[in-house]
């Protein structure tokens, strides 16, 4: 029988053995690709998340994000939370009677199985409310999403403003 003692230490050593792994010996592309965002098997993030930069008055903005489900179910976002803002809600655009687009609060939003769900400029979105702070152009924002039946999703999503794409006007800013 090893004695117990024994044990732990050689695990205590196995343990130092693995941090002092050289960071260079790890594939610098994966790196790269996984920098934006810490996410559980089966879900992917596609593209740069994105935050509007609001006029510094404005007390609350949105969080744009593409995610792709590489699983056989639907996945649901159940909640999110930043600490850029106090209180951080799943939020769509729905018609209202008098033909207006309106923001409403979601309980979820499904990411379909095998396919993707965008979040986007009038339409889903993560509405940040109550920002302690305004945002600043550039500035990196952390983002958690709750996900059912898999563990917490991480991202970093960028402050920008919002454009209009390719289109080249300048209607809105
Ligand atoms: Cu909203």
């Amino acid at each position: 029988m090893i004695p117990l003692y024994r044990t732990l230490s050689g695990l205590a050593l196995v343990g130092l053995l693995c941090a002092a792994t050289p960071v260079a010996s790890e594939p610098t592309h994966d790196a790269a690709e996984h920098a934006a965002c810490d996410c559980p098997d089966g879900i992917k993030l596609e593209g740069q998340p994105w935050v509007r930069l609001m006029p510094p008055t404005m007390p609350s903005t949105a969080a744009y994000l593409t995610l792709r489900n590489t699983t056989d179910r639907d996945i649901e976002i159940v909640s999110a939370e930043s600490p850029v803002a106090a209180v951080t809600e799943l939020h769509d655009h729905v018609e209202d009677e008098h033909g207006v687009m309106r923001m409403r609060e979601v309980p979820s939003i499904t990411i379909p199985a095998n396919d993707r769900v965008e979040l986007q400029p009038g339409s889903l979105h993560v509405m940040l409310i109550d920002l302690l702070e305004p945002l600043e152009q550039g500035q990196q924002v952390p983002i958690r999403l709750k996900l059912e039946g898999l563990r917490d999703l991480h991202l970093q999503a960028v402050v920008r403003r919002a454009e209009r794409p390719a289109s080249g006007g300048h209607h809105q800013h």
